[in-house]
């Protein structure tokens, strides 16, 4: 009888779409929801936003079989263009999509 040997290796989750909005209360907040997949259906996320003037926070993740969205909302003290990141951590893998975003306070 023939062995086979599988290995499975743990793929990065990917990143899709991203919507990004200003809080209609508050010029100088902003709101982003981004869809993610995995293909590995266990798998289990954590997210870290950049906001790109310094401060960085968790993402709140909602998931279910491996694929969901991450929401993230930041205040900006300072105008001007920042690149903000989103980096999507699963285990020991990452995806990380770079979003440029002007404010204007
Ligand atoms: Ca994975």
């Amino acid at each position: 009888m023939d062995e086979v040997n599988v290995t499975v290796r743990n793929v990065a989750p990917m990143i899709g779409r991203i919507d990004i909005s200003n809080d209609p209360n508050q010029s100088d907040k902003i709101n982003i929801i981004a869809d993610f997949t995995d293909p590995g259906v266990l798998d289990t996320h954590t997210a870290i936003w950049d906001w790109g003037d310094g401060n960085k926070s968790h993402g709140v993740i909602n998931e279910s079989k491996g694929s969901g969205t991450v929401i993230g909302s930041h205040v900006y003290k300072s105008k001007g263009e920042h690149n903000i990141s989103l980096k999507i951590i699963d285990k020991d893998v990452y995806s990380k999509v770079l979003i440029l975003r002007r404010i204007d306070l």
